[in-house]
């Protein structure tokens, strides 16, 4: 019975441009306040001052009058509503009434706030007062009920022990945008108010670790993830933390070797040049961080305000809290060097066909004497290419760009083992207490959509991923709205959405989807770019959510908007292949990481299909392809989500220049759009969004009653106030504890409210003028 199964949800491509349908046209005549929309596309509001058939004056300021189109207006939602907590209660849902929500909150620090079941969170760019002992201990008590990542996370520990169920957060939005930062928040507070046994201090210190080798300055984020995480953190019989694990995707290599000017590899490089005690310095032959092509390349060595000697001293600790000795911590930052070294190892020519030798100087002698290899072993292995041909073994020897490669990928491998490596110490660390009562709590900070000026491999996984959250979002909340009606006992009108099954069959399809055909191109020892370009063009062009481009590109209709990628680099990157040579340069290494880095890579590797090796062109060691992993880890990953119940944060950049108090409104309507926050306050509109209890309900209307109720219980008034103002049947619903309307309908309630109390207050105060 898998959730992606469900047939009642409607399956449709199309893709709404603003969110909306465009039903609330307004009307212009009743209102003092609309949104106006701008030619620059912001919405400002504006002040009505009169309406003259289809044309209505309105003033931005006093200085500012124009004439427009009524129905360009669109209607403003009255005061009592500015700044709401949720959404959901705004009576005239519309872009510019969400946007100005968000952002009437956000100049007040009030970064977070509800769109229904959704926490919407705008990075603050500086430290705002919400966090802390006292915060999370009001938020254990319920003293503070308005939204917070503490709320969402004390919800998940509140439900898991009521109903037994294990629970996510699922974190997501744009580079920037504050994942991490919040996944640690939610962390904090789990260890603070159930913690007691030590271990989640360690928890809580992985992330130093992570972070070191993981993270990176990027032009979009100066700490920014360069891989995706999900932590499970168990929990005993009564409800205390047991212990933890981590399962990381795809951790960005080719960064390893390469990144763009202004950017920074991985910040553990820094963080040991910076910060590595002079013995250490010298074991390593460790030079300082100007001195390696690695990382001379971008030109960027330091990231303001980031201290990495001091760094290096946070990572070291954290690492010996997580149990890694002080000889395996060697280990580590050995591998480290010899990366670095690795990066400055150059070739010379050899021979007539422009075959090559690494140079054998300071750089090569490092790296070997760091793996424990002979010179020359690392000599061969670098210059050289096994190949079975017609079973028999061939050596191919390398000219200068493939020398080249084959060192940039023995650099990458290295790196992407050792990080690797080192989740697998954590977690045996934290597994130590193992979990007793089966029930978790995972929070999972991934990757959000990607479109790039140009867009490769690595944004086709990464898009692809998401477009499988977005369903596992939307079949969890659309399972959630209709239990809070069955709940109160009304009718369950299925609620219409948009679904992205379509999207999500052209990238899975056996045997003519994206995944399938990229693995068998990949497997095709003529197959180039190109080729693989035309097969998709050749067998997808009918495809709603395809198109095929102008030459090797393609572009995929994603939920979150089109993109188009470029196939350039595809199938090798996918292939992602160490030589068989290397491999064999690892194990026979005497030093302990780079055994196990190669028997981890052997026991990846799957046996090719008979006959494959002879065509495979050079490919000497066949594992699964980049993809293929990739697929698998997500499908687990889906699975381990369907079995809890899910909270969704999704995280809002508000500007792109990391500054606080600037609110761009475009960049956040953007935003909102990708993930499926106007989609849920959209959903949530076709249903009974407005919930009231009967109790505050008629407290707050039953004044304006005109006849004496016989009754004064709370629902006979709420009735009589509903017949009195004609509200129609079919919007509203009368629950067992709440009323639930349409939009809209409290506004009007609302409006009447006001016009009431401004009447009273006017007629008192002309009593009171005339006494005086
Ligand atoms: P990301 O995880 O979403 O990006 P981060 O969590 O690293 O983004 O946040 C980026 C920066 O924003 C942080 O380094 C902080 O300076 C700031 N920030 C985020 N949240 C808060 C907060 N609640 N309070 C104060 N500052 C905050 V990426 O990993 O790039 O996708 O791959
Ligand atoms: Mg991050």
């Amino acid at each position: 019975d898998s959730p992606y199964a469900r047939k009642d949800i409607k399956s449709s491509v199309s893709r709404r441009d603003s969110g909306w349908d465009d039903t609330s046209v307004y009307n212009a005549k009743k209102k003092n306040y609309a949104w106006f929309q701008a030619p620059d596309g912001n919405w400002e509001l504006a002040k009505i001052i009169s309406v003259s058939g289809n044309e209505s004056l309105i003033a931005f300021s006093e200085a500012k009058v124009t004439k427009v189109q009524s129905d360009c207006l669109l209607p403003a939602n009255p005061e009592i509503l500015d700044g709401i907590d949720d959404l959901i209660q705004l009576s005239y849902l519309s872009e510019p009434s969400v946007l100005y929500n968000l952002q009437y909150r956000y100049e007040r620090d009030m970064i977070y706030s509800k769109a229904g079941p959704v926490l919407v969170a705008i990075n603050p760019f500086k430290t705002i007062p919400l966090y802390g002992d006292d915060y999370i201990e009001a938020y254990k008590r319920k003293e503070i009920d308005s939204p917070h990542v503490y709320a969402i996370a004390d919800t998940a520990i509140r439900e898991m022990v009521r109903d037994e169920v294990s629970q996510s957060i699922v974190i997501s939005g744009e580079s920037g945008a504050g994942k991490t930062e919040t996944a640690k928040i939610a962390m904090q507070y789990l260890a603070a108010v159930r913690g007691g046994s030590g271990i989640e201090y360690e928890i809580l210190k992985t992330n130093p670790i992570l972070e070191g080798f993981g993270n990176a300055k990027t032009s979009r984020n100066d700490n920014s993830s360069r891989f995706g995480k999900l932590i499970e953190i168990h929990f005993s019989e009564i409800g205390r933390i047991s212990g933890a694990s981590i399962q990381t995707f795809l951790l960005e290599k080719s960064r390893v070797v390469q990144c763009t000017e202004g950017e920074r590899s991985y910040h553990s490089f820094y963080q040991l040049c910076a910060g590595a005690p002079p013995s250490l310095r010298e074991k390593l032959n460790l030079k300082s961080v100007h001195e390696y092509k690695y990382l001379q390349q971008s030109n960027c060595y330091k990231i303001p305000g980031v201290n990495d000697a001091e760094e290096f001293r946070i990572v070291v600790e954290a690492l010996d809290i997580v149990h890694v000795s002080k000889e395996d911590q060697e280990n580590v930052f050995a591998m480290l060097a010899a990366v670095l070294w690795l990066g400055n190892i150059t070739f010379s020519v050899v021979d007539n066909n422009n075959h090559v030798q690494p140079v054998i100087d300071e750089a090569l002698l490092t790296v070997a004497k760091l793996l424990g290899c002979e010179a020359e072993k690392l000599q061969i292995a670098l210059s050289t290419q096994k190949m079975t041909v017609m079973d028999e073994t061939i050596i191919k020897r390398l000219n200068l760009p493939q020398a080249m490669d084959s060192r940039d990928a023995l650099a990458k491998s290295i790196y992407s083992c050792l990080f690797d490596w080192l989740v697998e110490q954590i977690n045996k660390s934290l597994s130590a207490g193992k979990r007793q009562s089966g029930k978790s709590i995972s929070i999972l900070d991934i990757y959000g959509f990607e479109s790039f000026d140009v867009n490769s491999l690595e944004q086709f996984c990464i898009n692809y991923a998401n477009e499988r959250l977005q369903q596992h979002f939307n079949h969890h909340l659309f399972k959630l709205e209709q239990e809070e009606y069955i709940q109160d006992g009304i009718d369950w009108a299925k609620v219409d959405f948009e679904d992205n099954q379509a999207c999500l069959s052209l990238f899975e399809k056996k045997p003519l989807g994206l995944l399938s055909l990229l693995d068998e191109e990949t497997t095709f020892p003529n197959a180039t770019d190109m080729s693989f370009a035309n097969k998709l063009k050749q067998h997808l062009k009918s495809n709603p959510c395809f198109r095929g481009e102008r030459g090797k590109a393609f572009t995929v209709y994603h939920y979150a908007g089109e993109v188009t990628y470029d196939t350039t680099g595809f199938l090798e990157k996918n292939r992602d292949l160490l030589h068989l040579v290397a491999i064999q340069l690892l194990s026979s290494c005497t030093c302990k990481l780079p055994q196990i880095f190669a028997s981890n890579m052997l026991s990846l590797s799957e046996k090719p299909a008979a006959g494959s090796l002879n065509k495979s062109g050079g490919a000497d060691s066949q594992k699964l392809s980049v993809m293929l992993k990739f697929k698998g880890q997500l499908f687990r990953l889906m699975q381990r989500l369907g079995n809890t119940r899910s909270h969704f944060i999704r995280c809002i950049k508000p500007n792109n220049s990391h500054a606080s108090g600037i609110y761009n409104q475009q960049l956040v309507l953007q935003q909102l759009k990708c993930c499926g926050v106007l989609e849920v306050v959209r959903i949530s509109r076709s249903g009974f969004p407005t919930r009231m209890a009967h109790q505050k309900f008629a407290r707050r209307y039953g004044f304006l009653l005109l006849d004496h109720v016989a009754s004064q219980d709370p629902l006979s008034v709420s009735v009589a106030i509903l017949q009195q103002f004609d509200i129609l049947p079919e919007m509203y619903q009368v629950g067992y504890t709440k009323l639930f309307f349409r939009t809209g309908q409290i506004g009007k309630l609302e409006d009447t409210r006001n016009r009431t109390l401004n009447g009273i207050l006017r007629v008192q105060s002309c009593f009171r003028g005339h006494k005086a």
